[in-house]
Parts: C-alpha cells; sequence; structure tokens
C-alpha cells in the first residue's frame, strides 16, 4: 500500500490541518497553491496524477472528465506544491457546466502559481478560445505553461511554435508528456520557482485532500466513462450511499444516477449485463486504491434532470454559483 492509500484507509478528514511553522534558523521553505488549468482533454488529471505520483484524478480520452476540483500534494526539496486539477475551460450552457466553471474559476482565484495546460496535438488557435482568454484575463499569478503531449508531434514542433505561444501567453511553454513522465522535471522547477517562499500547509506525507468516498465515486464514473457511449458518461453522477468498514470485505454502495428513465435500461444492460461489467471494473480499481478486498454494490437510480437543477446538483455535493454569469 502506498502512503496515499495509507493515509486514505485511515480517513483523511474534510477540513484543514493547522499549517506548520518553521523557526527561525531552519532552511527557507516555499509552499502554495498551482492551479492546472486548461481546455477539456489537454492532459490536466494525467499531470496532476505525474506530478504527485499517485492515480487522484481520474481520466478518459473523452472531454469533460473532471467535474470539481481535485487537489493533489507535492512535497519534496522544500517546496510543497498544492495542486488544485479542475474541469476544462469551455463555453459553458447547462447548470452542471456552470458548476464546472465556477469551480476553474474558484480554484485560479486561489492559484499561487497557474499551471496552464496546452494539448500540442490541438490546433493552435484552441488555445485562446474565448473561455480560455477570459479566465487567465482574471488571474494575477504567474503562469507556467506546459505543452502536453509532445510525444503526439514531431521533434520540431516546439522550436517552431514557442515564439508564437510565448506572445499569446507571455511564457515559453515547457514541453512534456504526461503520459510518458517527459519533462516533469523541468516543469517541476519552473513551479518551484514560481512559488513563494513560506512553511508548508500540510504535513510532508499527505498526498491528498478529499475523502476516501469521493475518490470511490469518482472511480465508478470513470469506469463509466470507459464503458458507456454518447451521452452516457455525461448523464450520470455517482455518489457513495454507504461505506462499512467494520466488514471485511469492505462493504461500499453507490448510487449511479441517471438523468432519465430510458438511460437506466442502458446502464443496467440486457439481464444486468451491462451494471456487472461496470460493479466488476470499478470494485477491481477501488480495491487497488484501497488496498484491500471489497465488495461493492451498484444502484442505478434516475435523478430527472439533474443537471439543470440546482438543488439536485448541491446534493450530489457540487457547488452551484449563486449568480449564473
Ligand atoms: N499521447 C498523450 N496523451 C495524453 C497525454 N496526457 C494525457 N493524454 C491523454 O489525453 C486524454 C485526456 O486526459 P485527461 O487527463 O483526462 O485530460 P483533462 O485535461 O483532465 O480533461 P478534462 O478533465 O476533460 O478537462 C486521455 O486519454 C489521456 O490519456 C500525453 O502526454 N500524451
Ligand atoms: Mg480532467
Amino acid at each position: 500500500m502506498t502512503d496515499a492509500t495509507e493515509a486514505l484507509a485511515a480517513g483523511i478528514p474534510d477540513d484543514v490541518p493547522g499549517g506548520v511553522t518553521g523557526s527561525p534558523g531552519e532552511p527557507v521553505t516555499r509552499c502554495g497553491y498551482v492551479t492546472i488549468a486548461g481546455r477539456p482533454n489537454a492532459g490536466k488529471s494525467t499531470l496532476l496524477n505525474a506530478l504527485v505520483g499517485e492515480k487522484l484524478s481520474i481520466v478518459s480520452p473523452r472531454a469533460q472528465t473532471t467535474w470539481e476540483r481535485v487537489t493533489g500534494i507535492r512535497t519534496a526539496g522544500g517546496v510543497q506544491m498544492i495542486f488544485l486539477d479542475t474541469p476544462g475551460l469551455l463555453d459553458a450552457r447547462d447548470l452542471h457546466q456552470k458548476s464546472m466553471r465556477a469551480a476553474a474559476h474558484e480554484a485560479l482565484k486561489e492559484a499561487d502559481v497557474v499551471l496552464f495546460v496546452v494539448d500540442a496535438s490541438r490546433e493552435r488557435e484552441e488555445v485562446i478560445s474565448e473561455p480560455v482568454v477570459e479566465a487567465l484575463a482574471e488571474t494575477r499569478a504567474p503562469v507556467v505553461v506546459a505543452l502536453n503531449k509532445i510525444d503526439t508531434v514531431d521533434a520540431g514542433f516546439v522550436q517552431r511554435h514557442a515564439q508564437w505561444f510565448q506572445a499569446r501567453l507571455g511564457a515559453v511553454p515547457i514541453p512534456v508528456s504526461a503520459t510518458r513522465g517527459e519533462g516533469l522535471d523541468a516543469l517541476v522547477r519552473a513551479l518551484e520557482e514560481a512559488l513563494p517562499e513560506g512553511p508548508f500547509l500540510y504535513p510532508e506525507e499527505d498526498l491528498a485532500l478529499q475523502s476516501v468516498r469521493f475518490f470511490v465515486a469518482e472511480l465508478v464514473r470513470e469506469t463509466v466513462f470507459e464503458q458507456f457511449e454518447d451521452e452516457i458518461p455525461y448523464a450520470v453522477a455517482t455518489r457513495v450511499e454507504e461505506f462499512r468498514e467494520d466488514q471485511d470485505p469492505l462493504y461500499i454502495s453507490v448510487v449511479v444516477h441517471v438523468e432519465r428513465e430510458s438511460q437506466k435500461g442502458i446502464v443496467v444492460g440486457k439481464g444486468g449485463h451491462a451494471i456487472r461489467r461496470l460493479g466488476m471494473a470499478s470494485r477491481r480499481k477501488i480495491e487497488t486504491f484501497l488496498g484491500r478486498p471489497v465488495y461493492l454494490d451498484l444502484w442505478v437510480k434516475p435523478l430527472k434532470g439533474w443537471r439543470r437543477k440546482r438543488h439536485h446538483l448541491q446534493r450530489l455535493g457540487y457547488r452551484v454559483p449563486d449568480e449564473e454569469p
């Protein structure tokens, strides 16, 4: 079991422990919030996981996988970086997307440094799309640009486009591949230099802040992204209903909410085939994450139009902006 799962299995509290203050004569430390922002699918969550060294944020080939802020902490060489992974910046249409956008903008306000992730395999113009320009204009924090997925472009790409990026974004992009772990040392150095001096805010061994229940629900949602097509991944919200640690195997029940009655049939499948497949793959991930055997119960329940309804979103744990911007 890794440090993260030990800490998680022990139950990380949702509240924030007090700051650890340094005394005179101790070496100077650096610490701060690094908000990871960018277009949907740029590889933000993959990068968070690579930088923290633990799978904390769910990843999928589809856009709009991350729906709320996910925090991961990296403490090394006298520097503590508190990463805030955020939903991709997009034109928000329904209330759920507005909640995603609000989560990203809120995290940008808290940033000591913004880590702006650009997908090198996409058209450059996407980088300067309206939601991105708007979000970056709001932040006063220094911006470090990671040009991700360089494994998908030819070797001369970075050189050819570096000037363009610098002119548009005010920073020279650091080429990285989050999936291959390439360029991460240079990226970490740039982030370290941009962070303010200060005492660590969290114990050095902490990697995550969210509750075990959050990660379990997210792993089921990630599996939905993998196993279902079309609108289903965007119609499914997951919530842990029961978590009985005193049982062996650990008993967890998760409610899989769909938006419409007709989607229930798809998620359950013929003779319960689809839900069994979802349960099996989700359970394996949860067992790896927690390091112990798990009995997973999945319940599919329609929550009519939850993406559009404030009280449903709030009940599901999503922060909904007070005023719709
Ligand atoms: N080839 C390649 N693919 C990558 C790289 N980084 C991420 N990906 C892939 O890009 C896809 C999206 O990755 P995510 O980490 O979910 O992207 P995201 O920016 O968090 O996406 P949203 O949460 O939807 O905003 C996944 O299929 C990843 O495996 C990379 O360096 N190279
Ligand atoms: Mg993501």
